[in-house]
């Protein structure tokens, strides 16, 4: 076997989704080399359809380090949402109850930002990478070994970030008998579409119906997306366009209100998953975004939470670098993994609250819902402990 080729950079970090584009983003601001491997080629990470709503402080972090500026021109800033059940449409209005925003600008928009953030600072991901294996977490000398285009690489470095999302490698590498694992499976999934019409709503719904919940979204003025609640092994070649229209019709329509139709050029099912890997750091290897937490859509929390890990990993390595301080990198699991398990807890809440559920209790639980949801709009403070969370927990940088 030739030799691996040897390459040396201080941070390591596995996973060119948005976590690892924008710690290697926000690490290279600070001075701080690195490097991003990336199993996929480029074009596919810009064309995966996922997260739309950015948290208040996402917002203000991408601001502040230069990758707001497509974000405030195309991005869509929303001051609530709407709750529908029994019938009925009730806005929350989180301005006017925290006094913080939301905005909807495509996951894929944030990413395709990054690349761009890269590419002008001559910083550009490894793509394509293969067979990767993190090697030494538990010494002063990590490193890990790859292939790409036909050649083997070992890249020596002082840490690892493991951004690599909930199928990646890097969390498996934290050895079992230090790792737990906590984890919660849904009887259904989501089948989302991207559609060419204008949004049928300033802003988004999200609807409980005894068929299934519903949820109204948007990437643009031009383009809709939209969920529907569906079994989680559902086909969706059963589901041709007109059945979702219709069902979608079924599920948000109100006397009075419109949902406009159009050409649906994007969709697709996915499960839903609850998940907690525990610890998120393992020596020198620290877990950010979905390699260590997962969440049910339903609260808008995955692609914030992951923003969030990033931001407090890159303070913790600028003080090690610039300061010898290692003190909020010793914290990094423990604070993050409080702030997951609120963000579980959020999460779980709105999707227990707004998803039709089967067995014998069915038909107590959903009236059970209608009252929980009654009390909500009913509520000043039942709303604005929706709002606190939605707009999102406070992200230290
Ligand atoms: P990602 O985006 O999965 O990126 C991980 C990257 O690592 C690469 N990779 C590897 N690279 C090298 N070697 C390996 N062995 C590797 N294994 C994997 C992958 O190719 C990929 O490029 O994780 P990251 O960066 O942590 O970002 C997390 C977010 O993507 C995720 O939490 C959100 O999309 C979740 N999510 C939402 N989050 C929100 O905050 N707001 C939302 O409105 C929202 N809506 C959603 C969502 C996720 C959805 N799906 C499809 C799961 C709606 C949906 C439908
Ligand atoms: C989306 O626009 O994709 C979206 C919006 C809100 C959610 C989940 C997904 O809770």
């Amino acid at each position: 076997m030739p030799p691996r080729t040897s390459l040396t950079t201080p941070v390591a970090i596995i996973g060119g989704g948005p976590a690892g584009l924008l710690l290697s983003h926000l690490l290279h601001r600070s001075g701080i080399d690195n490097t991003v491997l990336e199993m996929r080629d480029r074009d596919y990470t810009v064309q995966r359809v996922r997260a739309g709503v950015l948290e208040h402080d996402s917002v203000e972090l991408l601001t502040e380090e230069g990758l707001g500026d497509r974000l405030h021109a195309e991005g869509l800033r929303h001051e609530g949402i709407y709750l529908q059940f029994a019938g009925q449409r009730h806005h929350i209005d989180f301005a006017d109850l925290v006094g913080r925003h939301v905005w909807i600008y495509g996951q894929q928009e944030v990413v395709k930002d990054l690349i761009a953030a890269h590419d002008a600072n001559n910083t550009p991901a490894r793509y394509g990478v293969s067979d990767v294996e993190v090697v030494g977490i538990d010494g002063d000398a990590p490193s890990v070994r790859f292939s790409q285009g036909g050649e083997d690489f070992e890249v020596a470095c002082d840490f690892v970030v493991g951004a690599d999302g909930f199928h990646g490698v890097s969390r498996l590498a934290i050895p079992e008998a230090r790792r737990t694992t906590f984890e919660r499976d849904y009887d259904f999934g989501w089948l989302g579409i991207l559609a060419h019409t204008p949004p049928s709503s300033d802003e988004l719904i999200y609807a409980l119906h005894e068929r299934g919940f519903a949820l109204l979204s948007m990437r643009s003025p031009t383009v809709s997306r939209l969920y529907l609640q569906v079994p989680p092994d559902e086909d969706i070649a059963d589901w041709p366009d007109d059945r979702i229209w219709d069902e979608l019709d079924t599920r948000l329509g109100l006397p009075g209100w419109t949902l406009e139709r159009g050409e649906i050029f994007d969709k697709g099912v996915t499960p839903m998953r609850s998940f907690v890997s525990t610890p998120m750091r393992d020596g020198r290897l620290f877990l950010a975004g979905d390699a260590a937490h997962i969440v049910p859509p339903t609260g808008a929390k995955g692609l914030n939470s992951a923003i969030a890990d990033v931001a407090l990993l890159r303070r913790g390595l600028v003080e090690h670098y610039q300061r010898q301080d290692d003190a909020t990198l010793d914290a990094y699991s423990e604070t993050q993994l409080s702030r997951t398990w609120q963000t579980q807890y959020f999460s779980t809440w709105m999707t227990r609250m707004l998803h039709t559920f089967t067995g014998p209790n069915a038909e107590f639980d959903h009236r059970v819902q209608l009252g929980q949801l009654a009390q909500l709009v009913d509520s000043r403070s039942a709303r604005a402990h929706l709002a606190e969370f939605y707009t999102g927990l406070p992200i230290t940088r």
